[in-house]
């Protein structure tokens, strides 16, 4: 898997740099489509036999990378692979910050298979990890955390996604006199956001995608944070394609382990819009354009922020 490091950062830079013209202009699905196009190409070039377990849509519902697919030659391990090939579609359609292109990869059987449906998530750094549990109240897993991390409860500072299913919780967090930190789209970013000291996050929780969830799990396996997790499946139909994933009991409550099975996983991410961990595809010169990425293998716990130029491609 180590090996395959720097392969995987290809993946996300080719995703990025075929984003980029699309940033700012109104064209979500566009870009999305340009995005999901350059990182199928890569991953087909890969030595390695993977399934996508998570992608841009069910079997039929996308025309590519979609879950069940399998990519690379064929030849060498046998890998799960997480992908989403433009996270904040919006954002790119908005020329907003932080949108990413994002990939996970674990040994075949080693990731949460699950549909692209809503997930509840709580995630924390390495210091507070080992203190939460979804089980319980916001207001009492932020008190664990303070605990876990030697702050006042006060002292908190908890990321939450913009939006109204989230009001309860936001008041519940502010009443405790922590702050929180609103963002619009891209929660992978700011799950793994208190994995990193200089983000000033401590605590990540809401409700989001499920494959996002999976993907920034990896991460945080990689960074030593932890998170849990629930899946929230609204209808019939959903908790049916719950259960024909493998799940018995769909809304139960998963730990880390359940996410991401394996330390031998690896996490590839680069910005496509500068955000809070990462730059964005910048123009270098004429013919040049520069990514910035992150890169993290779950085996050594090293992480990679790697800066590239790339001569023959155009940022847009
Ligand atoms: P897309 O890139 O697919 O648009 O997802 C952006 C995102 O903000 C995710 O990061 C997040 O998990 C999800 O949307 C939240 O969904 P919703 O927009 O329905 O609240």
């Amino acid at each position: 898997m180590k090996q395959l490091l720097l392969d995987f950062l290809r993946v996300t830079q080719e995703a990025a740099l075929a984003a980029a013209p699309w940033v700012g202009r109104g064209r979500k699905h566009e870009a999305d489509a340009a995005a999901t196009a350059a990182m199928r190409e890569t991953l087909r070039h890969l030595p390695l036999d993977g399934i996508v377990v998570i992608g841009e849509g069910e079997l039929d519902e996308a025309p590519m990378l979609q879950i069940g697919e399998r990519v690379g030659t064929g030849q060498g391990p046998g890998l799960d692979i997480a992908v989403d090939p433009l996270e904040g579609t919006n954002l790119v359609a908005g020329g907003l910050a932080n949108a990413t292109a994002v990939i996970a990869a674990a040994p075949r059987g080693s990731l949460l298979h699950a549909p692209d449906i809503y997930m509840e998530k709580l995630a924390v750094g390495r210091q507070a990890a080992g203190a939460i549990d979804l089980g319980l109240p916001i207001v009492e897993n932020m008190r664990r955390a303070a605990a876990a991390l030697g702050k006042r409860i006060a002292d908190m500072t908890v990321m939450i996604q913009a939006r109204e299913r989230h009001r309860e919780s936001i008041e519940e967090i502010q009443r405790t006199g922590a702050r929180v930190k609103l963002f619009d789209d891209g929660d992978v970013t700011y799950t793994i956001a208190p994995a990193f000291e200089g983000t000033g996050v401590d605590m990540f929780y809401g409700v989001g995608g499920a494959p996002e969830g999976v993907i920034a799990a990896v991460a945080l396996k990689c960074l030593g944070g932890e998170m849990q997790a629930r899946l929230l499946p609204a209808n019939d139909a959903e908790y049916a394609r719950c259960v024909g994933m493998g799940l018995a009991d769909p809304r139960r409550r998963l730990s880390m382990r359940e996410l991401v099975a394996s330390d031998d996983c690896l996490f590839a991410a680069t910005g496509v819009t500068s955000g809070l961990l990462l730059e964005g595809v910048k123009q270098e010169q004429a013919f040049a354009a520069a990514t910035h990425s992150l890169l993290a293998y779950g085996g050594s716990g090293t992480l990679h922020f790697i800066r590239s130029v790339h001569p023959r491609a155009k940022a847009g």
